[in-house]
């Protein structure tokens, strides 16, 4: 049997001496470097006793390293778990109970505040620090570099990327190797990439966009990658002249554009430009076009899902839309009460089914019956609108979600936090429209009768056990929140009193 995710993104290269990762200061990784290590990491995870099905945490930084522990995780029929650096130690504590991990790989730096969660949930914890270095890097130093591949079938699990719930109860979204791979054979087709491309690559790798998007389309294709650890806009500008490639949350567009140096000769090289994650702006499309020449090419996606929907290569690509369903995708717009489909423009639950959905939520069968349908359509808790030449537009959210830079947040995770201090009768987290990451967060407090709150204090406390990303920008307090006739919080209401609250005049 074979492992079809490992022999075709990375099998393929087996001995080819061509660039696969080209780091800032001009190190080229080899496809063969890369698979040697990743060779080396799939005998060291077999030392530790994992075995096919086990899941390997890992919040570590970007690097090559980082990314040869997806790639042995795949080779190894383990399910690789990464998790957002930007994560505390309560955050990270509930992902390795929760999906049981066996493996917790940290930065040393991390170690100590993570060892005691580790061995409490049964795992093992070793290091992998920013370069590479770490006491994982340094046990797999002496093994083999070829590894047998695990067999795997397309409906073994490969990922959990875990996405946060409107229960404030993180999911783990559990990824075949089928969803992985039927999406990125459908990218390379639809936006052209081959071999002979550069991807400029600054997104983060725990994340569908920088990992399975990015990586994986540079991957089936054999092309090259400048890999920079995080976005920089100095390092974009500069690396930029090299790529033909670029994919990016819409803040990437946004600061590029607010550079006198982002001009039509720095993009000269480039054939493609990808937004997703979060609404670019019709505007910010505009301006690109005006600037460079290039028009962005927008897709919709999701953790669950993969790409969904793309504006096309060739063609319009229309502004405020995601375009079409990718090849394979099925698409549909159903009224939300009776989950009947609608007639085309109007608005209602955006529904997908196809090879790229997920298998369900991790030990939550509740909830994945909640959301995915026994026909196999997922609802994406999006609102949007078909027009008649087929084009999806997004016009709405039916979750309560935040996208901030690209970064979910769920309100519910921050509001119990907010609802447990003491003096505060209740809360309100909302997303008010930001220059620089599109949506921010602010928190609206209700204070206990005759309390007076200090809000500084409430914000470090929540603050200790938040990413930095979920902190309220703002923390206000109001007498009462706006509600309708059923009781029911008018978010809608607080949002629009709110809406210019971070805007520029
Ligand atoms: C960083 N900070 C953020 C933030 N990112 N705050 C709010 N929202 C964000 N997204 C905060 C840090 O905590 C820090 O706070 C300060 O900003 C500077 O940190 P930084 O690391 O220097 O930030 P910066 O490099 O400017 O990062 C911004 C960013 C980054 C937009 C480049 O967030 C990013 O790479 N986002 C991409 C997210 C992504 O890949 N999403 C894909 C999800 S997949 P302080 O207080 O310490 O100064 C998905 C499916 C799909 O959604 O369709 O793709
Ligand atoms: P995540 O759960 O992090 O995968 O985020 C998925 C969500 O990001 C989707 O449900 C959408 O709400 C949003 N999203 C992704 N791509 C786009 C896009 N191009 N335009 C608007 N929203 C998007």
């Amino acid at each position: 049997m074979a492992n079809t995710l490992y022999d075709t993104l990375f099998g393929q290269h087996q001995g080819k001496t061509t660039p696969f990762l080209q780091m800032e200061n001009g190190t080229i990784i080899t496809h063969c470097d890369f698979l040697e290590l990743t060779s080396q990491y799939a005998h060291q995870f077999c030392k530790m006793g994992l075995q096919p099905g086990d899941r390997v945490a890992v919040q570590i930084a970007k690097s090559p390293q980082a990314l040869a522990v997806y790639a042995a995780c795949v080779q190894a029929g383990l399910v690789f778990l990464p998790l957002n650096t930007a994560y505390t130690a309560d955050e990270v504590s509930y992902f390795v109970e929760n999906s049981g991990a066996r493996v917790l790989l940290c930065d040393a730096k991390r170690a100590d505040a993570l060892e005691l969660i580790a061995k409490s949930c049964g795992a093992v914890l070793e290091t992998m620090n920013a370069d590479g270095t770490g006491s994982f890097t340094a046990k797999a130093a002496e093994n083999p570099i070829d590894f047998t591949p695990v067999s795997r079938t397309a409906d073994d699990l490969a990922a959990f990327l875990y996405t946060s719930g409107t229960t404030g109860r993180s999911k783990g979204a559990m990824l075949t190797q089928g969803n992985l791979l039927s999406n990125c054979q459908a990218l390379v087709k639809e936006w052209e990439f081959t071999a002979d491309d550069t991807l400029l690559h600054a997104l983060p790798i725990f994340h569908t966009h920088g990992l399975f998007v990015a990586t994986n389309v540079s991957l089936l294709t054999g092309g090259k990658v400048l890999f920079l650890p995080k976005f920089d806009l100095d390092s974009l500008l500069e690396l930029m002249s090299q790529a033909t490639a670029m994919m990016g949350v819409p803040t990437f567009y946004t600061r590029l554009l607010n550079d006198p140096r982002f001009t039509r000769e720095a993009v000269e090289h480039m054939r493609l430009f990808v937004s997703g994650s979060a609404p670019l702006l019709a505007e910010t499309h505009v301006k690109f076009q005006e600037r460079t020449g290039h028009r962005i090419l927008e897709r919709y996606g999701m953790t669950e899902t993969n790409m969904i929907t793309s504006n096309p290569y060739n063609g319009e690509r229309r502004a405020g839309t995601v375009g079409f369903p990718l090849p394979g995708v099925e698409i549909k717009i159903t009224d939300s009460s009776t989950g009947e489909e609608l007639a085309l423009g109007e608005i209602g639950d955006i529904e997908v089914r196809g090879p790229n959905v997920f298998k369900g939520y991790w030990q939550m069968p509740e909830k994945t019956a909640e959301e995915l349908r026994e026909n196999g359509f997922f609802i994406t808790g999006d609102l949007g609108q078909i027009d008649e030449d087929g084009y999806l537009s997004i016009v709405g959210r039916n979750k309560d979600l935040i996208i901030s830079g690209g970064y979910n947040i769920y309100p519910k995770e921050i509001e119990v936090l907010l609802d447990d201090k003491e003096g505060v009768l209740e809360s309100a987290v909302i997303g008010v429209p930001h220059p620089d990451f599109g949506e921010t967060v602010v928190a609206i407090l209700v204070a206990e009768k005759n309390t007076d709150l200090d809000l500084e204090t409430i914000a470090d406390d929540i603050g200790s056990s938040l990413a930095k990303f979920k902190h309220p920008q703002r923390i206000l307090t109001l007498p009462e929140l706006p509600r309708n006739t059923m009781g029911k919080v008018q978010k809608k209401e607080l949002r629009e009193q709110y809406k210019d609250m971070f805007v520029i005049a």
